[in-house]
């Protein structure tokens, strides 16, 4: 079968007809994480839609308020997190999910019960969706231990079991960015079609970049490597110029943008909150899998990030992700300081 793009637009590869690919390398396969994805991909493509339309439907609000007919407004990530969860639900092929959106995690009703495990933030990144920025939907994918005795600690196992992982950004385009684990790869949605098309084959994080992404308004409350790093981006001692910051405040476009140009993106811990603010199960075990993935690193300032195994299902931790050299350097600088 044919794995490339067609640059003419006339052999289009679907990520359906892409994962149906990959899944023929498994004989055994029967089809449900095909199934499984497909129901994700309707999220992603709902969402995408909401969000384009959210200042026409009214539906940028705060969860609660009333419209002009006395009903209740949802707000997109309350809205995205019920079109996801019963997408999830209804393909019958999952029996628990962990949303961050739901305090709780989800047990599947028996009746709709498979074999997978969802984690997912419906809609990070939701504090910008009143200016118009590039926000998104992230999550991650494992398998059950025993399909007969699902419990909470089937969805507390470590990133480094992840079966798939990706988002989807909805910003100038929709672009959903996947691996199974075997590369990663991205699709832009057509929206004349309807189908999400492979357009970024095979990413590969630059080994080292040239830019840095970090909340600078924490830096009074942050550890000694993470204010040494920074540091170093500003005033290079080693005759290379600075580097640039960016930071959207965004984890999807923020991570895009590293995995495309490469460099570094952090969320440290500080005085403030000992285990930096991004969620384990949803932010950072996917965003760690897809790094790694395209060649890069993820580092918790500890450990290599997809080795925690979390006690919580909305445990935070903190990260550094990006270029493979860039994270080396960071990890050098922990090293040192004795960590
Ligand atoms: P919101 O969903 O509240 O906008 O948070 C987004 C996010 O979880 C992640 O997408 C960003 O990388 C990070 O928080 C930004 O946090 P700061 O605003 O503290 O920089």
């Amino acid at each position: 079968m044919n794995y490339e793009a067609d640059t003419n637009m006339t052999d289009l590869m679907t990520i359906t007809r892409f994962v149906l690919n990959e899944q023929s390398k498994y004989p055994e396969s029967r089809g449900d994480f095909t199934i499984l994805l497909s129901h994700v991909v309707l999220g992603c493509k709902f969402v995408c839609s909401a969000v384009n339309k959210a200042g026409l439907a009214k539906l940028l609000g705060l969860a609660g308020d009333t419209n002009v007919q006395g009903e209740e407004q949802k707000k997109l990530d309350v809205l995205s997190n019920e079109v996801f969860v019963k997408a999830l639900i209804s393909s019958g092929r999952t029996c628990l999910l962990v949303s961050e959106e739901v305090e709780e995690a989800i047990f599947v009703p028996p009746s709709h019960r498979g074999k997978y495990i969802v984690v997912f933030d419906p809609l990070d990144g939701s504090s910008n969706i009143d200016c118009g920025v590039s926000i998104g939907t992230i999550f991650g994918i494992y398998m059950v231990k025993d399909e007969t005795k699902v419990s909470l600690e089937d969805a507390l196992q470590p990133g480094n079991k992840l079966l798939a992982a990706g988002y989807c950004m909805y910003g100038s385009s929709c672009t959903f960015v996947l691996s199974t684990g075997n590369g990663v790869n991205g699709f832009t949605l057509d929206p004349s079609l309807g189908e999400f098309i492979l357009t970024h084959p095979n990413i590969k994080i630059p080994r080292k970049g040239k830019i840095y992404s970090v909340n600078e308004g924490n830096a009074k409350n942050w550890d000694e490597p993470t204010t040494k790093y920074v540091q170093k981006c500003k005033f290079p001692q080693d005759g290379l110029p600075p580097k640039s910051l960016r930071y959207i405040g965004s984890m999807v476009a923020d991570i895009h943008r590293t995995l495309l140009y490469g460099g570094i993106f952090m969320y440290p811990a500080d005085i403030k909150s000992p285990n930096g603010k991004l969620r384990l199960l949803y932010e950072v075990f996917p965003m760690s899998f897809l790094m790694e993935q395209a060649g890069g690193q993820a580092f918790t300032g500890k450990q290599r990030a997809l080795d925690l195994v979390p006690k919580q299902i909305h445990e935070r931790s903190s990260i550094f992700l990006g270029s493979y050299d860039d994270i080396e350097q960071m990890k050098e600088l922990y090293a040192a300081d004795g960590a």
